[in-house]
């Protein structure tokens, strides 16, 4: 081994200790890296630990060995204890058009200009080594590094939350998550605790419908909506503050799984979403959305119905238009799970001068919450230096010391007045009026301020208007899938007493709905529970139905073709050709991965193996079979149910002739969503096939 220069040449010179591997995977190389300590010591053998003779005990002396283990020991951190199963991805906000007239906030005053951007997507319920596709909220939150400081908004993918005030987080998240004595079900909320919390507070019914919809079975995380929840302000540089709402669009528009197929795709991929998320931005498919600014004032506020400042409510897109004003993209994968993806720390209360709070309660509570949690989870006040959470502007000030400090300041200036550049030394920053972050005037949003009370504002106590918006705004298909999904979650609680009361509420959403759930769950329909405020009626908007926003498009999309020995190879070559044109990513699955001989002989390689491939990985699916192929396949199970689910999904099937004994042995029934293989598959590939669902499930 060359040991010649007494530094490692791959070393950086601030002695960082990248771990960089030879290309040729060797660690003896000359001029190549070297293994080291974390003390930068040389390590001659990774293989073997010190002992006392060939056969004796391992010696304490070994310091590689131990630092080596010791360190592994310590590789965790705490996981968050909610979202803690999250993928990540680096990227840019690009604004469109300048928005000086409502924000001095620097990332919205130049038109084209790009922040860079971190967005973490996640589960709410499941620890970190959960499944991707249950029932649940997905996380959206995204941190800005702007040139003035890091913003984060950290958001959902729906657009209230459960609760209206901070001080019920704690009883939610221990609802909802696994039970406290037996340690499940993991990552959902179809269980006693939850239900018996959600049915005992009727604040949470708007939510829960949103819950129950097909928002929380998203078909990918680049097909979610996001939304900054709380009504936030905005401040010009003149000090006038307006109220707003943040929504994220996906340019790949909305688009869910059906519940069985979210079922079956937790045993076909845990990590579908994670998977979908890196293996787009790796082929160059970046996700995308646009951010969106509900923009209102306080005269509209106080003409509403409801409270802006209650977190149960939203504002319809169709009063208050959604203002369309940058893109967020997407374009590089982490480098690092752990150090990125895991360290990432957002915090709401990071907010940048022209962005404010309002006093919404939820929100004012949030923003205690997730400084304390970075310094439990990541163990030190410093957290703010990891590279991920470092704000990528100079960041100046007196703070000092701490565990894991990386900065090493000089001087003696830690204090503020000083006047030690009087004396010829460092003084250090100082504070501006002029630039700095000041707090919005007019934030007494509430004529009662001043008083102590411990009350909810007398809106508030509207629980049900919003959710009797939400059931109606949506069509029949997906009102069917939010029945059915009470009728499924309820069917799993045991405590009896609390179906018939989650019941009662929904009789204040909506009667049909009730009796359906009533009925699907085999018990007398309730009593109505009181409400406290008597519901309003809302015109319906169109713009909360996911089946009213999806795209027809294969964009994004991925289609699988079976085919087996036999199958026609120019048809092949044509179909890949065909479904990449219109922008999906064809996907060939095989009874066996190492080839398929096809009808010129040739053999080709399959993507993925039939058995770990099911249909549900995919968009539509298409079966190009020989009549020998179809002969063998319609004999094996994985084949029939790879088809029977394409169509229990309500998907597009496309076939050749010779694939019908297949197709018929499936159970096939031929209708618009079951094609040929030419460009009417590809039409059909583009939707989901929902007048045939009634044919293949009991829905509530
Ligand atoms: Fe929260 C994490 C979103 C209410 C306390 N929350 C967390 C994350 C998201 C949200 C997306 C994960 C961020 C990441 O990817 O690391 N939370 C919300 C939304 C809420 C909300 C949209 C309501 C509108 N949260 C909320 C309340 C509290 C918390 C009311 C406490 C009073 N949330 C936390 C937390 C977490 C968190 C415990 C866990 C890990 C973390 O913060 O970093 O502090």
């Amino acid at each position: 081994m060359s040991n010649d220069t007494p530094f490692d040449t791959d070393r950086g010179s601030g002695g960082e200790t990248h771990q960089r591997v030879p290309e040729d995977g060797s660690h003896t190389h000359g001029d190549t890296a070297h293994l080291t300590t974390n003390q930068g010591i040389r390590v001659s053998d990774n293989q073997n630990s010190l002992k006392s003779g060939t056969r004796g005990p391992t010696l304490l002396e070994d310091f590689v060995l131990r630092e080596k283990i010791f360190h592994f020991d310590h590789e965790r951190i705490p996981e968050r204890i909610v979202h803690a199963r999250g993928s990540a991805a680096h990227g840019y906000f690009e604004l469109y058009e300048s928005l000086s007239d409502i924000t001095r906030a620097d990332l919205f005053q130049r038109a084209k200009e790009k922040t860079p951007v971190f967005v973490r997507f996640s589960t709410v319920a499941g620890g970190a080594g959960s499944v991707d596709t249950p029932r649940d909220v997905r996380g959206f939150a995204v941190k800005f590094y702007t040139k003035e400081g890091n913003w984060d908004l950290v958001g959902n993918n729906i657009p209230v939350f459960f609760i209206q005030d901070a001080i019920k987080f704690p009883d939610l998240v221990h609802a909802v998550k696994m039970e406290a004595d037996r340690a499940f079900p993991q990552a959902g909320s179809a269980h006693d605790t939850f239900w018996d919390w959600a049915s005992l507070m009727p604040e949470t019914t708007h939510m829960l419908m949103w819950a129950m919809s097909d928002r929380t079975i998203p078909r990918s995380l680049r097909m979610i909506e996001g939304f900054g929840i709380h009504t936030f302000r905005l401040v010009n540089a003149e000090g006038k503050s307006s109220f707003v709402k943040f929504h994220w669009k996906p340019k790949l528009g909305l688009q869910s799984t059906v519940w069985d197929e979210a079922l079956k795709l937790q045993a076909a991929d845990n990590d579908y979403h994670r998977r979908d998320l890196w293996e787009a931005i790796e082929s160059g498919n970046f996700p995308e959305w646009e951010l969106g600014l509900q923009i209102f004032d306080q005269a509209f506020a106080d003409g509403l119905p409801y409270d802006v400042l209650d977190p149960t409510k939203l504002i319809p897109e169709e009063v208050i238009p959604v203002r369309k004003v940058g893109r967020l993209v997407l374009d590089r994968n982490p480098d690092n799970f752990f150090a990125e993806t895991e360290q990432v720390a957002y915090c709401p209360a990071n907010i940048v001068p022209g962005v404010d709070f309002t006093n919404d309660p939820l929100l004012q509570g949030r923003l205690f919450s997730y400084l304390d949690t970075q310094k439990s989870r990541l163990g030190t006040a410093n957290f703010h230096q990891i590279p991920i959470n470092a704000a990528k502007c100079p960041v100046m000030n007196f703070q000092r010391d701490g565990q894991m400090q990386m900065n090493v300041p000089t001087g003696r200036a830690n204090y503020e007045p000083n006047s030690l550049a009087a004396h010829g030394e460092e003084g250090g920053p100082r504070e501006c009026p002029v630039t700095g972050f000041t707090t919005a005037e007019g934030r007494l949003e509430n004529e009662e301020q001043g008083e102590k009370l411990r009350v909810r504002a007398e809106l508030f106590a509207d629980h049900y208007s919003h959710a009797r918006l939400f059931w109606k705004s949506q069509t029949p298909e997906e009102q069917a899938h939010i029945a059915s999904s009470f009728v499924f979650e309820l069917s799993k609680v045991g405590l009896k007493q609390v179906p018939p009361r989650m019941v009662a509420n929904l009789i204040n959403v909506d009667g049909d709905l009730a009796s359906r759930v009533a009925n699907g769950l085999g018990i007398q329909l309730p009593q109505k529970s009181p409400a406290a405020r008597a519901p309003i009626d809302m015109e319906p908007s169109p713009a909360l139905s996911i089946h009213k926003n999806m795209k027809e498009t294969l964009d994004g999309r991925k289609i699988g073709i079976l085919i087996a020995d036999g199958s026609d190879a120019s048809a092949l070559a044509a179909l890949r050709k065909a479904i990449e044109g219109a922008g999906a990513a064809s996907f060939v699955v095989a009874p066996k991965v190492g080839g398929v001989k096809l009808s010129d002989g040739k053999t080709t390689q399959a993507d993925g193996q039939l058995l770990g491939s099911p249909s549900q990985l995919f968009d539509a699916v298409a079966v190009l079979l020989s009549d020998e192929g179809a002969a063998t396949l319609a004999k094996e199970g994985a084949a029939i149910q790879w088809v029977m689910d394409a169509y229990g999904h309500l998907k597009a099937i496309g076939s050749n002739p010779a694939a019908k004994p297949l197709i018929d042995r499936a159970g096939i029934a031929p209708d618009d969503g079951t094609t040929g293989l030419d460009d009417a598959f590809l039409k059909a590939a583009a939707k989901r096939f929902w007048a045939r669902e009634p044919n293949v499930r009991m829905l509530a």
